[in-house]
């Protein structure tokens, strides 16, 4: 009995230091990221934000630290291809997208026309971005772009990010009573990140604030960055293909970092056994990638395989992930079949 006493005293003591340690390192990780924004709030008023509007915005950022576990486990990163495309591009996603443009006809084709750029994409990418409005996130990106930026990995990106951000609410282009979104700093209906805004946003309807949760003002930016980073209109995203094995593994893309090897077509014919059934201008530049590889332990070097066009690319200008560009244009040719 006495033993069983003192174990069980032993195992509260154990208990109460592990608490006090788990404690103590979260006091000093908010100390720390107290001094971080302080030293940030002073590099923000030097670069010609005003003070004030840099004292109201950072005087609620707090260290969040589920944004560092997010990081960290991005299903970009070890759903496969298949699953990913599956859970994103179904039925309900169309007919929830159709529904959307039923009821914004007029503004989408409107929009559509004065920026050479599919209805079908713009609905695509909506739905993949944000299901539709539907997961706008609730976190305070102020937070979110700080606790990134006081984190080491990459924190020139994010600080820069959130710079920007600061100047968007000192020009009073963006409101920051309206700043929640995702725990990565993105933000509206296309989860535009800060600098995206910036280069690329558009307030619309002429109210004079950019108003990214809205239909005319979000549509109309996601259109403008599609058109000003080189979207064309009408020509290809991917093709799926399957492929010889003799392919030389050159030629297999596997990270969207740097996509290589482009040639025609016609030149991949002899690696592509459905070649002759590939409904596509043969003297397209393309290249293939394999997006499983280096990803999913033990996937299959050739499957699944996909021809990738210009248009691709600049899906993956949006998002350096080969599996959301293709789900992107999976979902558009989904619209496209019902509109
Ligand atoms: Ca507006």
């Amino acid at each position: 009995m006495l033993l069983k006493k003192m174990l069980k005293k032993l195992i509260n003591i154990y208990i109460l230091i592990i608490f006090s340690f788990l404690q103590s390192s979260a006091f000093a990780i908010n100390s720390d990221f107290n001094i971080w924004v302080d030293k940030f709030k002073s590099q923000a008023v030097k670069s010609g934000i005003s003070e004030k509007v840099v004292n109201e915005v950072m005087s609620k950022a707090v260290f969040l630290p589920q944004v560092i576990k997010y990081d960290k486990f991005q299903p970009e990163f070890y759903e496969d291809t298949n699953t990913y495309l599956k859970k994103r591009t179904n039925k309900k996603k169309v007919k929830k997208g159709l529904a959307l443009y039923k009821k914004e006809k007029l503004i989408i084709d409107k929009i559509e026309k004065e920026f050479l750029v599919e209805k079908e994409l713009l609905l695509a990418l909506m739905g993949i971005e944000t299901n539709f409005g539907k997961y706008l996130g609730k976190m305070d990106i102020v937070s979110s772009l700080a606790t990134l930026s006081f984190d080491k990995r990459r924190s020139e990106f994010f600080t820069k990010e959130l710079i920007i951000l600061l100047n968007l609410v000192d020009q009073k282009i963006i409101d920051k009573k309206i700043l929640f979104g995702s725990w990565a700093g993105a933000f509206g209906n296309f989860q535009f990140m800060p600098r995206t805004i910036q280069n690329y946003a558009i307030d619309y309807n002429k109210n004079t604030t950019i108003e990214l949760k809205k239909t005319e003002d979000s549509f109309a930016s996601a259109a403008n960055y599609l058109n000003k980073i080189g979207w064309k209109k009408n020509t290809p995203c991917f093709i799926k293909i399957k492929l010889n094995e003799k392919i030389p593994s050159k030629y297999l893309n596997s990270s969207a970092a740097n996509i290589k090897n482009k040639k025609k077509v016609k030149y991949f014919k002899k690696y592509i056994k459905n070649y002759n059934n590939l409904k596509v201008d043969k003297n397209l530049d393309a290249a293939i990638i394999t997006p499983d590889i280096d990803i999913i332990p033990n996937a299959n070097t050739y499957k699944p395989a996909y021809l990738v066009f210009s248009n691709y690319e600049k899906i993956l200008n949006w998002n350096r992930s080969l599996r959301f560009a293709l789900a992107v244009c999976t979902l558009k040719n989904n619209f496209k079949n019902e509109i």
